[in-house]
């Protein structure tokens, strides 16, 4: 693997670098690969307490991470859509963006849709929140847009698609260079759906989303169909145990997984930052604190992680 894509990618100002999609790879404007790897909040609603400065810092210097991933659900766990208060979770988010910006880390704003799994479900929120969010952060390269998390019995052309080019359509009046994450259907599974019929637009990737328990060699072997046919990939969550984020680790799927992505360059954020007693978070519940972590604090799963993205 080429040293292009060290921690955190700072330009001479001390920001994160504008990326834009080149083939099927990111890019950023002063012409290297990168690719970014990073680890996803749990819902902002319910564990606000890891968006923190301290914790960002921690997983950019001891954990070389470029990219934090914001995940602000619609519905569950106090949800964007349903009780959480829109208010105090934007507040959230733009605290977020702004201990990323400080750190040269990218952000992703995930609106996470999960059991409503028609994006269409709750579009003219979803519209109303990247106009905002776009609007806010055009002069911010670093933000990058995630406009729905996991689709269900969504088809791509007659559902996901038409949903993606109004939410773009909102973005690309404020930040018409902003990289965009489409997720697709199944879970984030069916990215060959979309061969053949790619949004009109320079700066979009397909989410792939795996847990390494669960999805094995027909899934990778989806994966690389998809680069084959020139869809740029981002898997913008994935974990090593199973597909209900708990379980067991299949270390040997993970491993696989892991080869897959560095020889295509594929960006990957891991699931989740939080010390909820479930497999794919990275600290033990046991772990009181919000960040300068040791090695103890962490799960199997986040010493996985923190192994994988210092290694390179
Ligand atoms: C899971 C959380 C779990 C929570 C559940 C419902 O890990 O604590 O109770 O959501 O809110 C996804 C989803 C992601 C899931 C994760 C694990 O994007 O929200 O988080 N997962 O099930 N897709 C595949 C797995």
């Amino acid at each position: 693997m080429q040293h292009e894509d060290s921690s955190a990618i700072l330009d001479q100002a001390g920001t994160a670098p504008a990326l834009h999609v080149a083939g099927t790879r990111l890019m950023d404007e002063n012409g290297r690969f990168v690719q970014l790897r990073g680890i996803s909040t749990h819902g902002l609603g319910k564990y606000p307490q890891y968006v923190n400065y301290e914790a960002f810092c921690t997983l950019r210097d001891a954990w070389y991470i470029n990219v934090i991933r914001l995940a602000l659900y619609t519905e569950e766990d106090g949800g964007y859509c349903t009780d959480g208060g829109q208010e105090k979770l934007k507040r959230l988010i733009e605290a977020g963006v702004s201990y990323a910006a400080r750190l040269g880390l990218y952000v992703i704003l995930d609106w996470h849709i999960l059991s409503d799994y028609d994006p269409n479900m709750h579009r003219d929120a979803a519209l109303a929140f990247f106009a905002e969010m776009s609007e806010k952060y055009q002069a911010n390269p670093n933000v990058i847009y995630e406009i729905c998390n996991e689709p269900q019995q969504s088809p791509w052309a007659t559902v996901i698609k038409p949903y993606a080019e109004q939410v773009l359509g909102v973005i690309r009046k404020n930040a018409p260079n902003a990289l965009v994450l489409v997720g697709t259907n199944t879970w984030s599974q069916d990215v060959t759906e979309v061969a053949g019929n790619l949004l009109a637009d320079q700066n979009v990737m397909y989410v792939l989303h795996f847990y390494a328990g669960t999805h094995k060699a027909a899934l990778r072997q989806k994966m690389a169909d998809a680069l084959a046919a020139g869809v740029p990939v981002f898997v913008s969550e994935c974990s090593i145990c199973a597909a209900d984020g708990s379980g067991s680790i299949d270390y040997a799927s993970a491993e696989a997984w892991l080869a897959a992505m560095n020889k295509n360059g594929i960006s990957y954020i891991e699931w989740n930052l939080s010390n909820k007693a479930e497999t794919s978070a990275i600290l033990k519940p046991t772990c009181q604190t919000l960040g300068g972590w040791a090695d103890d604090d962490l799960t199997e799963t986040g010493l996985w992680f923190k192994k994988a993205f210092t290694a390179q």
